[in-house]
């Protein structure tokens, strides 16, 4: 028996879950105000810390009450087990039938982790040992390119997993980077995309590193290959590709047939999911620019949560929070969103990159047997910096119909001390859980003397939960642990809705039929279309404007 067969009972019909029916009955409508109110402990009582992150979740319609049946909830869930699932190396992504252990990228070298009777740790950390000695050898000048001129800009070549995370964190650790390199990301087929990312570049200082598990993503072959024309025009000689182009693949064959010399290949492996691989050699576009030993750190960063994701009892746990919580959310609130509110500007890309996360790995509608689910899975996260955010759809939070949870996540610490800017920031930062809490009652607005026909439009309802990530401060380590929380809040969700976090087979009927459709646009004649009215209408009308 594999560990989720053990639920027999659909979620909905389990104890717990039928507890939590009847408990929402009465917290549903307990407004934030008479909770505070009512217990003066309990921002203590509803706080939980690790390291240097303190999480604050006491802004969140819940009780002690509350939390004790959405534990019960997980445990009837097995979510312990699960998690050893996991770290054991099981095969717990069952329709690819693989391994996931995204942990085993960060294990210390003495680490045993068994995938088929092979110990994979010395794997992962002779991959390490490459990218360390290769991105030493760039950032000290020594790696030349075909004209003897060291590398001064590195392009990653990839999309989805092979994108996302790279991006996030060379925004997110720019601090931390050689400032006298550049770094672009070019993921999508649209040329633009490629152009713009190459149109002030020296050739010959550039590398291009082609990321992509299977080496067979269109996208990124395409770009790939025009990158590979690029640089051959520019340099006038097809052998300046080995000194310009190397690869971070699981596909030897293919890069080899791309022209990469292998010695130049840094590989990864089907047990790590492409949006759970940015701390695998995915990251060697991040290691060159932060540095072999930062990147270590963070790596750290990422191993320490993982010990307390797996040792620390369910209650004190953050990503076991605060998975719950959004379960609460999502399946007794009814809420169709989350909010990821970061309050840092080096985090400007984290909200995309958790997109991916959360939702490709928990937007699904078939449980782990086979049957459609009857309640709601993942939630749609989204987000964006603070303030930004501030001045354009907090308005919508504040004072709009739908309830949207939100994540707060700061920073003690700036990293670039400019006067009053991080005390203003973090001002903002406290005032808005503040105010999305405990709202402005009419006899408030009232009382500031506002005409009656006005007071309505002034009220602030509240009411709507806010989780505080409070961090020391940002570095390559707390990035880490971030990171790795919420990988680990999107499995604590995955095992209550029993999906299949770890396959995304909702990202294939596109593809195939973009195959289909390619070479209509491209062909010379008129072509014979098959698709519905709709579609065939377009294609037509693509085909005569473009030639226009
Ligand atoms: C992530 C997905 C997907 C993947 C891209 C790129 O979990 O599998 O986003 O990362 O499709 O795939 P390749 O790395 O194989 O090019």
């Amino acid at each position: 028996m594999t560990t989720h067969d053990k639920n027999t009972t659909s979620l909905t019909e389990q104890p717990a879950w039928k507890a939590l029916e009847q408990h929402y009955k009465t917290i549903g409508t307990i407004h934030l105000r008479s909770l505070f109110a009512d217990d003066p402990q309990r921002a203590e009582r509803f706080s939980a810390e690790f390291d240097d992150i303190y999480l604050d979740y006491s802004k969140n319609r819940i009780t002690a009450e509350t939390l004790k049946l959405l534990i019960n909830l997980a445990e009837e869930c097995h979510l312990r087990d699960r998690i050893d699932a996991m770290f054991r190396g099981d095969k717990i992504n069952i329709t690819e039938n693989r391994s996931v252990l995204h942990t085993a990228l960060r294990a210390p070298r003495d680490a045993k982790i068994m995938v088929d009777g092979v110990n994979v740790v010395p794997e992962v950390h002779n991959v390490l040992d490459k990218m360390t000695a290769f991105a030493d050898q760039v950032r000290n000048g020594e790696w030349l390119g075909f004209t003897q001129k060291p590398i001064r800009n590195v392009v990653n070549i990839g999309i989805g997993g092979s994108d996302l995370g790279p991006v996030m964190a060379y925004e997110a650790l720019k601090h931390y980077s050689k400032r006298d390199m550049t770094f672009r990301f070019v993921s999508n087929v649209d040329g633009t995309d490629f152009t713009e990312a190459v149109h002030d570049l020296d050739a010959a200082e550039t590398l291009f590193i082609v990321s992509s598990k299977t080496f067979t993503t269109i996208e990124t072959m395409t770009n790939a290959h025009s990158a590979r024309a690029w640089l051959i025009k520019s340099l006038g000689d097809e052998q300046a590709v080995s000194r310009h182009f190397v690869a971070v693949s699981t596909n030897t064959k293919e890069v080899e047939k791309f022209g990469i010399d292998t010695a130049n290949m840094f590989g990864f492996w089907d047990w790590v999911g492409g949006r759970y691989s940015m701390d695998s050699a995915i990251g060697l576009s991040n290691m060159i620019a932060i540095g072999p030993h930062n990147f270590k750190l963070m790596l750290e960063g990422f191993l320490a949560m993982d010990e307390h994701f797996r040792s620390v009892p369910l209650g004190k746990n953050l990503p076991v929070i605060m998975g719950l919580l959004s379960i609460w959310y999502n399946n007794f609130f009814n809420a169709q969103t989350v909010a990821i509110l970061p309050y840092d500007q080096y985090l400007k890309r984290f909200p995309a990159y958790l997109q991916q996360l959360t939702m490709e790995s928990n937007g699904k509608r078939i449980t782990l047997d086979g049957q459609v689910v009857n309640y709601q899975t993942s939630p749609i996260y989204w987000g964006e910096p603070g303030t930004n955010g501030q001045h354009s759809f907090y308005q919508l939070i504040h004072q709009g119909t739908k309830l949207i949870p939100c994540d707060f996540i700061g920073f003690a610490q700036t990293l670039n001390p400019a006067g009053v800017h991080h005390d203003m920031l973090m001002a903002n930062f406290f005032a808005q859980t503040e105010a999305l809490a405990f709202g402005k009652t009419r006899e408030q607005v009232q009382a500031e003397g506002t005409a009656d026909w006005l007071v309505p439009h002034r009220v602030f309802e509240g009411n709507i939960p806010t989780n505080t990530l409070l961090v020391k401060r940002l570095t390559p380590k707390t990035l880490g642990m971030l990171i790795a929380l919420y990988e680990h809040i999107v499995f604590t969700q995955g095992v209550i809705w029993r999906v299949d976090s770890f396959d995304q087979w909702g990202v294939e009927l596109g593809k195939i039929l973009a195959k289909k459709i390619s070479p209509e646009l491209e062909s010379e004649t008129e072509p014979e279309l098959k698709h519905d009215s709709s579609t065939n209408t377009l294609i037509r009308r693509y085909r005569k404007m473009k030639n226009k």
